[in-house]
Parts: C-alpha cells; structure tokens; sequence
C-alpha cells in the first residue's frame, strides 16, 4: 500500500505540473478524488485488506486525499488570479460576454441539518417552537430542578448579564429547555415539540464553541413509556443518515430527566471496522443524543399535573450532527466563513 500511496502521489505531482486552466485544474480533481478516481478507488480497497494492515493504511490513504485536497485548493486560487489578470490585461473587451454567473446560495450545513430533523420529526407529529436567547435563570436552570447551589450548573459555565437589581437574574440560555417549559405553560398538555436554536456556554477549545446549536424534543401526554422514546429517536437516526444503523442506549444522568440515558449510533464512518477511525477513535460508537422521561417536578414547573401526564426529552448539538453526517472533520469550518470548503465537497 505504501508504494501505492507513492505511485498516486507522484503521478498527481507530474499531472498538476501539466495544469494550466481551472478547467483542466477540475479533471485533475476528478481523475484523482472523484467517485471513480485513483485515490478513491484505493480508499474503497481499504476493506479488503486484513484487519492488521487496514489502520495504517486507511491513515496514510486519508493524508494523502487531505494533501491533494489542499494542492488543488492552493493551485484553484492561483490560476483564478492568473486568469482574471489575463483578461483585465487583454485590450478587446467583449461587451457581448455574459457575466461571471454568481454561485447558487446553499443553506449553512448546520441550518440544512436543522431542516433535515425538523422534517423528520414534523413527521411525527411535533410542532416547532422557538424561544429567547437572553434567559432568566429561573427558566433556564430552576424550573429544571438545578437551584443555584446545584452542581450540575457548573457543567454549563454560564454567561451571566450584570446584576441589575432586578428581581429575576438573566443570562444567555445554556440550552433550549426553557424554552420547552414556556411553551408547557403556554399551551399546556398534550404537547410534542421540538425547539432548536442558537445557547451559549463558556467553553472554547478545538471541539467546543461559546455559541453552538442544539435541538431539544419533548413529548408530554399519558402513560408514555420509555420504549415510546427508544422507537422515537431510532426512527430519527436513521432517518437523518438514511440508513438502519446500530445503536445502544447507555445510562447516564441529566438533573430534568429520570431515568437519564445517552444513545450511541455505530460510527457512520467506519462501521467500527478501523481501529485508527479518526470520527470514533476506534470504539465503533457515537454519542448524538442524551434523553430520558421528564422528571415529575420539572412537569410541575410546566404547570401540567405529574399525576395525569408524563413524558420524555431529548437532546442533541446540531453542529455534532452536521459534523458526522457531512464529514467535516474541523469545527471551525462550520464557522469561520469560509465557503471554499463546502463548495469543492469531499467528494467531487
Ligand atoms: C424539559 C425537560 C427536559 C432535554 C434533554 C439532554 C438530555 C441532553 C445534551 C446533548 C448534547 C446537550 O447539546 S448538548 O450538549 N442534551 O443530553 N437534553 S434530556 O431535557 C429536557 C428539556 C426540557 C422541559
């Protein structure tokens, strides 16, 4: 495999060195990372070698389509600049020329993901509801059983606004539930609704951002079970990946929900078949969501009577869905304004 990677490699350098025209800069493209191109058909190959070998390979073959990736990048940028200076330099100006047409717009990738969920589950009969970004605490976090000396607060590192003496404290939203428990008291029992949108925490690292977008579910009515839930949220998995894919509810803990769960999906990348799985990092699974039935003084707080109805809730980030399903593998593509990424798509 090595010596193939070397092959591709030096044949791509010897081919780009010939390309003197975006379009023959576009047939480059094609010939190499297009669906039946060289190193496509390699990165396909990587099945059917043994388990021992398929890590190694499968990360040089990866290097090598993010190199050419940005060689084709590099040389694009360069003989457009070439181009346009040839024609402003050209002394016949041909007044008949069409203009230069303007790419098509495209929805933001996370947008088209909150479209895809919002379909999906418009399909299962919720309604979407939005609410405001500036929060009151109470909203936020004490109609949700976290009191200011909970600790689960602190895992949502808040941006509070100054304290202006007022009665209620408010701060930009750390997630979409307060909006849910506006619209239980708004519109009361039975309710199913799903409320995206823009919260805000302190986190800023490689994989976390100050701003991100969630969607939140929730459905309140009688007698709801859990397996009402687990069927709901496979239902939307494989919905939004358009295929039946594994999945495994694991327990975990959310102060506004008991009994609390996480589900994992089988990586839509590997499979669980590559060890090194950059998405995954070789365990096979994904978290995408955290759920459980809604606790019964949080349905209090709703103003809908625990006695008479229950429910459940769920949560995902929206940028992490995107991510997994459009294969973007860096953040901050996803916010840094730069279409060049999306326009010349992974697989040209
Ligand atoms: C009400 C009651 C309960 C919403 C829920 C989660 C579990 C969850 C995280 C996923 C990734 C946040 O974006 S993330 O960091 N969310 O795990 N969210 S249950 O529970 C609610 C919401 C509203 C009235």
């Amino acid at each position: 495999m090595k010596s193939q990677v070397e092959e591709v490699r030096s044949s791509f350098e010897a081919e780009a060195a010939e390309v003197n025209s975006s379009a023959s800069l576009q047939e480059l493209k094609v010939r190499f990372l297009g669906k039946k191109g060289t190193l496509t058909a390699l990165l396909k190959s990587l099945g059917s070698l043994s388990p021992e070998e398929r890590p190694l390979a499968g990360e040089a073959l990866n290097a090598l389509r993010d190199e050419l990736e940005q060689k084709i990048e590099q040389k694009k940028l360069k003989l457009i600049q070439a181009e346009d200076a040839a024609a402003e330099a050209g002394d016949r100006v041909d007044v008949t020329m069409p203009s230069r047409g303007r790419p098509a717009g495209a929805f933001h990738p996370v947008a088209q993901t909150m479209h895809e969920i919002v379909n999906i589950m418009q399909g299962l009969g919720y309604s979407v509801v939005q609410g405001p970004e500036v929060e009151e605490d109470y909203y936020n976090f004490e109609c949700l059983n976290m009191p200011s000396w909970h600790p689960a607060r602190d895992m949502q590192d808040t941006f509070y606004f100054p304290d202006e003496g007022g009665e209620r404290k408010t701060l930009l939203r750390t997630h979409t539930s307060p909006t849910q428990i506006r619209a239980m008291l708004q519109y009361g029992a039975p309710l199913r609704i799903v409320c995206p949108g823009k919260v805000y925490r302190r986190d800023n690292d490689p994989t976390h951002s100050p701003m991100f977008n969630q969607l939140e579910g929730l459905l309140i009515e009688k007698e709801v079970s859990f397996s009402v839930l687990k069927g709901s949220l496979r239902e939307l998995m494989n919905g939004f990946f358009g295929r039946e894919l594994k999945n495994r509810f694991r327990a975990s803990y959310f102060p506004f929900t008991e009994p609390s769960m996480e589900l994992d999906i089988e990586c839509v990348e590997c499979g669980g078949e590559n060890s090194g799985c950059r998405i995954c990092k070789g365990t096979g699974w994904l978290e995408v969501c955290g759920m459980g039935m809604v606790h019964p003084s949080v349905v209090r707080a709703g103003g809908i009577n625990p006695d008479e109805y229950n429910g459940f809730a769920f949560g995902m980030g929206l940028d992490r869905m995107a991510m997994l399903k459009y294969g973007i593998n860096d953040l901050r593509y996803l916010f840094n304004g730069n279409v060049s990424y999306f326009l010349s798509g992974r697989d040209a």
